[in-house]
């Protein structure tokens, strides 16, 4: 630990250490420091991850990167943070373990600098980009190859934890557990605490094994885990057990050349994303705009059955490439409907940012039905496009369409509302916001707002299409929040399909039901918002006044209604996804892999806020 601590303060680039008003001279040319914090950098994961900051900064002649090693602890982690302030970095790139000591101090940081958090999350959303990849995704998947592994018998499972305090492995444990419950009649008979660590894995499992112990199966949270296991198993002469790992490193003892010896059965390759994490710097400190707020990278399952293709080629082979044409690239986009503002503005982005990026785009608009949106998808498989783009109207039904995407070779990219389905490799990228947080959003203004009433508040919530991705998140969300307080009483949710006609009828009927018990309006989006504002009016109160109004979207309508005093709060969902979808699209013809997420940045207005953007906002 020690010896971590005192080697942790290393510069790339063979600068030696140095003060902050020292900078400017011994950097010379460098115009950008940028810091990064790690947790520890024992494991082969860690290192992965370090060896492709190292890599993608040495293209960056103009900056440097500092790094700091906390040798897992969480304390030295903080003080490393403040020291790396102190050499006067431009952004930091962190990665935690512990993310209730580490979340206070990096949202610290990021009052000042850019913060891009790496890997292992912190709470909340004080940061300026996230990447890493869906763990509890991870979780789940792993599940599903438990029981495919363990087959009909009921098998019993030892589930081998990395660190207590992180998030990674706290969302690992709860995909696994969720699905085992869910879909096996498999117990998990033991939890043990590996810390990421090899030998403490090998360790902590002879002594259960030695108690007598009998498991059918082990699940380790990283494959040096599921490589301590295995030895723990060898030397206690065990046999027939099945070992899932995460992980999935090409390299000596790495996860793949695991599950080729069969030494395990399954792992993930988990991207450490380091250098997503540098390009993504640059870009932040070139001031780039529409930069997302999060990237998540998608996780390849490999088994005995497909682990060649991935030593070999070292490519991804569930995801479909586009082949490079002599031709502009075709994007088929089935546009869902113009049920909102919001979607015209989504409309026109798509269609702007196809031309700058030269991109031959097939828009065609389903009129706001789910079978014409298929018939679409149909016809452009029909016309072999290159890829195919679509907002789907609900989460469900889209196996089969989607199925004939797949068979023919044609890679799906969803458009600002995701999907149910099993097979997560039937799309390969998912562009927009994260709507459970829009929903929280909107409850947590509205706990502000009323924190001085004790008396209960009755709330009206106007939901968007039922089974589509923002009614089903933004309820959630929302939901989620005012729970919290018995004081939040929801009167009614009416299904509104997010038109504004749909919102003042069912505000009129709220109101015939209600009349003045109403205090508070949620509308799952402006246009809804703007006819339930109507529909008050027309029934004689004054909106905003004697009933709040709580919005999602904050289109330029919403700005209007704040400035007029008619609407409380609006929450952003960015509809400008053309250049994201674009990059998307030119990344699949360049045999780039693209994220499995990628989700847009946003913010909040209320009515002061709002001024300040009102001038700015374009739809
Ligand atoms: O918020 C709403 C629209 O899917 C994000 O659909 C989109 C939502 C948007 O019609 O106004």
């Amino acid at each position: 630990m020690i010896l971590g601590t005192v080697l942790g303060l290393i510069i790339f680039g063979g600068i030696g250490e140095f003060s902050k008003s020292q900078k400017a001279n011994s950097l010379g040319q460098v115009k950008y420091l940028i810091g990064v914090s790690y947790p520890n950098l024992n494991g082969p994961w860690q290192l992965q991850m370090n060896k492709e900051i190292k890599n993608e900064i040495a293209r960056h002649d103009d900056t440097r990167v500092i790094f700091t090693d906390a040798a897992q602890n969480d304390e030295q982690q903080v003080q490393d943070i403040h020291s790396l302030m102190s050499y006067g970095i431009d952004l930091l790139i962190v990665s935690v373990d512990n993310a209730s000591t580490l979340t206070p101090v990096i949202s610290e940081v990021y009052k000042k600098i850019p913060v891009i958090v790496l890997g292992r999350g912190v709470k909340g959303y004080d940061y300026t980009l996230y990447i890493g990849s869906d763990n509890q995704l991870n979780g789940n998947m792993a599940a599903k190859e438990a029981i495919r592994l363990l087959g009909n018998k009921r098998g019993q499972i030892i589930e081998v934890e990395g660190n207590k305090e992180s998030l990674q492995a706290e969302e690992r444990s709860k995909g696994f557990r969720e699905t085992i419950q869910r879909e096996s009649k498999h117990s998990i008979i033991e939890t043990i605490n590996g810390n990421w660590l090899k030998d403490r894995a090998e360790d902590e499992l002879k002594n259960l094994l030695k108690s007598g112990v009998k498991p059918d199966l082990i699940y380790a949270h990283n494959d040096a885990m599921a490589l301590g296991a295995y030895q723990a198993l060898k030397q206690l002469k065990i046999e027939g057990i099945k070992i899932i790992g995460t992980d999935g490193l090409n390299e000596e003892s790495g996860g793949l050349r695991l599950v080729k010896q069969g030494i395990i059965d399954a792992t993930y390759i988990t991207p450490t994303g380091g250098t997503s994490a540098v390009q993504y710097a640059i870009d932040i400190l070139h001031k780039v705009p529409g930069l997302p707020k999060k990237i998540i990278l998608r996780n390849h399952e490999v088994t005995k059955s497909n682990v060649d293709s991935y030593l070999t080629e070292g490519d991804n082979s569930s995801i479909p490439f586009i082949k490079k044409k002599e031709r502009k690239i075709k994007l088929g986009f089935a546009q869902v409907g113009s049920e909102s503002e919001w979607r015209l503005a989504n409309t026109d982005s798509i269609i702007s940012a196809a031309k700058e990026a030269g991109v031959e785009l097939i828009l065609k608009n389903a009129d706001y039905s789910q079978k014409k949106q298929m018939d679409i998808i149909r016809d452009f498989i029909k016309q072999k496009v290159d890829v195919i783009a679509f907002s789907p109207k609900t989460e469900d039904g889209w196996e089969e369409v989607l199925m004939e995407a797949k068979n023919a070779g044609i890679p799906i990219i969803l458009s600002d509302r995701e999907i149910n389905v099993e097979d997560q490799t039937m799309w390969t990228s998912f562009i927009g916001s994260d709507f459970v947080e829009e929903g929280r959003r909107a409850g947590k203004w509205l706990v502000s707002d009323s924190k001085l009433t004790t008396t209960p508040l009755h709330i009206i919530e106007i939901e968007g299409t039922a089974n589509s991705a923002p009614a089903v998140d933004r309820k959630q969300g929302f939901n989620e929040i005012i729970q919290q307080n018995s004081k939040f009483q929801l009167l009614q949710s009416y299904s509104g399909d997010f038109t504004l006609d749909q919102g003042k009828k069912w505000m009129k009927q709220a109101l015939k039901t209600y009349g003045t018990e109403i205090d508070v309006v949620y509308a799952h989006n402006d246009d809804m918002a703007l006819g339930a504002i109507k529909a008050i009016e027309d029934y004689g109160l004054k909106p905003g006044v004697d009933i709040k109004i709580i919005s999602i979207d904050a289109t330029i309508k919403a700005f209007n209604s704040l400035k007029l005093g008619k609407m409380n709060f609006t929450v952003e969902c960015n509809p400008l996804l053309g250049p994201q979808l674009m990059k998307a699209v030119k990344d699949l013809e360049n045999g780039i892999e693209i994220p499995q997420k990628i989700i847009t940045a946003e913010e909040t207005f209320d009515q002061k806020q709002s001024k300040k953007e009102f001038s700015r906002r374009a739809y």
